[in-house]
């Protein structure tokens, strides 16, 4: 044990050394001004991109045209092609035909969903007038090709929505010849990069118009609606997409973070539109304030004009077009995919910390949780855990016996999550590392030898995971023959996967590494996560066929339907608890429903009272997850002490009591991509108060959560949306919707209110895990709205298995109207999942008055029988206290798997 912390000690010391002071060190990162393609890309002038498209034709159902350089001498080697895909969704890719060499360019494969195709449309015909090119996208949309100068936009009626190329910023630098004498390097601080294919970039301009705001292309940690960087004179860097390990990132700063999802959704009152540009090389984008092209001030405020760069690859961009904020989630991810289902016991409570001990401090953390009457689900293993830092190893002074430490844990229906990074320790005596050399399954660099970097295990390798062959390698080590004393409870977290190098370029992978088929790294930099997290997640999920959890730092386009990621290595401050509300619902909005940030914050020490109402807060985070860096003090639940603990335990216990509702928005994530945690104006996309609000978040469309940011706040501005009533979901209490309150906060808990209209199914049983919930009775709490309805739906399987997908499950829908409460199938499956709970309390929050019932009877209808449950209605003094009538039904027992009504008025 000592020997495994003098080691980390050691590497953290050089780490730190490398970085020279524990902070965020700008000049470690490049700016656009070091960065030649973007310098010269933010230099470019509005209507100077001089393209011209020739005649269009429909080839194989799509539009296809050549795009033509002013003063071109006979080089029309652009091809642009149009596609048209079901639901209002349109394709452009622009690409080089003939390369010198005749390497292609590199377009990123995995990532769009099988099946794509099938929904694409067969294009018939197309008008040609006036030098336009119109045809046929959705009901009431075009699209139109201008010919000179080119652009393309998407109309609906005579109103434009989005264009490309209206501002004349299309550029494409053709891959050429070298000419002699010419000199391709680029450096970067002591690094050069050989760039063998010279200069390669793209931009184009992007306008949303009507738009008010835009918002997306994560990862960073900066307000939901992002703000202009660019103006007749530079605001900001430009939002950066170019996945790093950046070491203490700062809230409020453009620049990109651990990942990359080039989606970008623009919103207004009258509609929500979306673009996506496929590639994962670096990218920038310029969000451009109005009047940014000299325009008269009145006619740019129609809209948000962005300008959008890469390094390489080509242009494979989609353009979404709503109406809605949903419909537009729905377009992007029927493109990218939905989110994986998760298993069940991992939407509840993660402990971790780097690091657990040994063995003795799992069992005594994992105690203290019984102790304490906390639940929690989860409990991590950092790098500490590995026999030197070599994964899939245990250490063997400190974790001699694992699989005797998971027996344990499974029997308390617990699981255990061990990191598994992708840098291998170059160690001849390392068995993985032996068989990668000699499969040469590594990495290459420039010159084609494996490549060598420094990580955690000092000289370290990378396998080349974009290779289909490899990842299916990387895949077999998770089973449980290979991964010696790893048991079925033991799931997997993937870092350092951007990949992080410590002494490579901006703390990465030299752009000018190889993967398989000569594929340089610069092309497929953000998406080298995505791939490793693939393998990893196919590794477990290849153990019996049970649902594998596996968290990554690293995101791009489509990592949803792999896993979970969470936010990174974030402070504990209060800032940082702030900026965690908006990274997540921009990481929502782009597809990644499942996410979270680290609970009490990684590096430093929070207060009590910032633990505390980080606990508050993180419960309603969709990946509900502690961590604390190695250097910080202890802090489990428990720690702090009361009142904190008890705070602490009600804010876990009220996540667990929710597990049914996240589970049931899991599943609408899954088929829908629309995510658990929302911004007001996604269920409100009509009220401009809710646009720039990333204070205050929803959960599905009935909870609305407003978390405190403050220390020793009493006193909270909280806006309630739409015309609705809310009931605080502590006390009850009524407030009128469409209204700014100032409301009192305690430090128990933090404000939140379900939404008049809603039912949510809850299981308010506390045990010591989700598992051992499975067969608890429901609570369901129904908030009435305005005419004294309310519709829910709850959604349960195994939690475990695929099964779901053959049709094991039970899909309820409750609805109360005429003072009746029923419960239907909300989707037929074809094979029933089997559960023995049942109902045991109905909650009716905002009953009028005049209506609360005298008898006191419920009358329960369940298979052609009747029978009757007590009410009992809240005490008048409490009535008169929370203005409104809560009534509860006892013990009404239906099954939740069938038909029933109760009648309570
Ligand atoms: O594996 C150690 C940490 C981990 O705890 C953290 O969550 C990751 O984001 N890891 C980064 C590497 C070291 C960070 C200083």
């Amino acid at each position: 044990m000592v020997r495994s912390f003098a080691l980390a000690a050691l590497v953290v010391f050089v780490f730190l050394a490398l970085n020279t002071v524990t902070c965020f060190k700008s000049e470690e990162f490049r700016k656009c001004q070091q960065t030649p393609f973007c310098k010269d890309s933010r230099a470019r002038k509005p209507g100077t991109s001089g393209f011209r498209a020739s005649p269009a034709e429909v080839v194989d159902g799509f539009v296809q045209a050549r795009l033509i350089p002013e003063n071109s001498t006979g080089s029309d080697n652009l091809v642009l092609k149009l596609i048209v895909y079901q639901g209002g969704v349109l394709r452009i890719k622009v690409d080089q035909e003939n390369v010198p060499g005749g390497k292609k360019r590199f377009e990123v494969p995995d990532v769009l969903v099988d099946g794509l195709e099938k929904k694409r449309l067969w294009l018939q015909r197309i008008t040609a007038k006036d030098g336009l090119s119109t045809f046929y996208l959705s009901s009431g949309h075009e699209v139109v090709l201008q010919h000179e100068p080119f652009q393309v936009y998407v109309t609906r009626g005579q109103e434009k929505l989005v264009s490309i190329n209206g501002k004349g910023l299309f550029h494409f630098e053709q891959r050429r010849e070298k000419q002699e004498g010419e000199n391709w390097e680029e450096h970067f601080r002591s690094h050069t990069d050989s760039r063998p294919y010279g200069p390669q970039s793209i931009g184009f301009d992007v306008s949303f118009h009507g738009a008010e705001h835009v918002y997306g292309i994560p990862e960073r940690a900066t307000s939901l609606a992002l703000k202009p960087t660019r103006g007749t004179e530079e605001h900001s860097e430009p939002y950066r997409l170019f996945n790093l390990d950046v070491f203490e990132y700062l809230a409020e700063s453009p620049f990109g973070l651990y990942g990359s999802i080039p989606f970008m959704l623009s919103h207004g009152s009258k509609r929500t539109s979306g673009f996506f540009w496929l590639n994962a090389a670096e990218m920038l984008v310029d969000v451009l304030s109005p009047g940014w092209d000299g325009a008269a001030a009145e006619e740019s405020k129609q809209g948000i004009d962005t300008h959008w760069f890469a390094e390489a690859g080509i242009v494979d961009a989609f353009v979404f077009v709503g109406p809605g904020p949903k419909d537009v989630v729905q377009q992007y991810t029927g493109v990218t995919g939905t989110t994986a289902m998760p298993p069940f016991f991992s939407i509840g409570y993660h402990q971790c910390r780097w690091n657990y001990k040994d063995e003795a401090d799992v069992a005594q953390v994992d105690a203290k949780f019984d102790e304490y009457d906390i639940p929690y689900d989860v409990i991590w293993l950092d790098i500490e855990h590995t026999d030197g830092k070599r994964y899939f190893t245990w250490d063997p002074i400190t974790f001699p016996t694992p699989k005797e430490m998971q027996a344990k844990l499974e029997a308390k229906g617990r699981h255990m999550v061990a990191i598994v990074d992708p840098h291998i320790k170059r160690d001849e005596g390392f068995a993985l590392h032996k068989e990668a050399t000699s499969k040469g399954y590594y990495v290459k660099n420039s010159h084609g030898s494996d490549y060598d970097g420094w990580c955690w295990p000092g000289s370290s390798s990378y396998p080349d995971l974009v290779n289909p062959e490899i990842r299916a390698w990387w895949a077999e080590k998770f089973t449980l023959k290979n991964y010696v004393g790893s048991t079925s409870i033991l799931h997997i977290w993937n870092d350092m996967n951007e990949p992080s190098v410590f002494n490579g370029p901006e703390v990465s992978m030299p752009r000018d590494n190889l993967h398989y088929n000569g594929i340089e790294h610069r092309d497929v930099h953000n998406a080298y996560g995505y791939y490793f997290h693939m393998a990893t997640t196919q590794g477990l999920r290849n153990r019996e066929g049970q649902r594998p959890f596996v968290l990554s730092r690293a995101v791009f386009a489509g990592t949803q339907k792999i896993g979970p990621i969470w936010t990174g290595d974030n402070t504990a401050d209060w800032e940082q608890l702030r900026v965690s509300v908006p990274m997540i619902l921009s990481l929502g909005i782009t597809g990644i429903a499942f996410t979270g940030a680290d609970v009490g914050g990684f590096f430093g020490n929070p207060s009590s009272e910032l633990l505390t109402r980080w606990y508050q807060l993180g419960a309603f985070y969709p990946f509900f997850r502690a961590h604390a860096h190695l250097d910080t003090k202890r802090r489990e639940p428990w720690i702090p002490g009361e009142p904190y603990t008890s705070r602490i335990r009600e804010a876990i216990h009220t996540r667990y009591t929710l597990l049914p509702y996240y589970y049931t928005l899991f599943r609408e994530a899954h088929e829908t991509g629309i995510p658990v945690m929302r911004p007001l104006w996604f269920e409100h996309p009509n009220d401009p108060e809710t646009f720039a609000m990333d204070d205050e978040f929803l959960i599905g469309d009935a909870l609305l959560v407003r978390s405190v940011y403050t220390e020793g706040s009493n006193l909270e501005t909280v806006y309630l949306p739409g015309s609705e009533p809310w009931f605080d979901i502590k006390t009850g209490q009524s407030f009128n919707g469409g209204k700014t309150y100032k409301l009192a906060v305690s430090q128990d808990s933090i404000p939140a209110f379900q939404r008049g209209g809603t039912i949510i199914p809850r299981k308010d049983r506390f045990r010591r895990s989700s598992s051992q919930m499975v067969d608890d009775p429901y609570t369901l709490v129904i908030a009435l709205n305005s005419t004294q309805e309310a519709q829910g739906e709850l959604y349960i399987d195994d939690g475990k298995s695929y099964e779901f997908e053959k049709g094991a499950f039970i899909h309820r829908r409750f609805s109360f109207s005429g003072g009746k409460l029923s419960s239907s199938s909300a989707s037929p499956a074809s094979k029933s999942y089997k559960t023995l709970s049942t109902v045991e309390r109905i909650i009716i929050l905002g009953l009028d008055a005049k209506k609360v019932p005298a008898a006191h009877r419920a009358l329960v209808e369940e298979g052609g029988q009747d029978r009757q449950a007590d009410i009992e209605a809240a005490p008048p003094v409490l009535r008169a206290k929370l203005k409104s009538n809560a009534v509860a039904v006892r013990l009404p027992n239906v099954s939740i798997d069938k038909d029933w009504s109760i009648k309570v008025l």
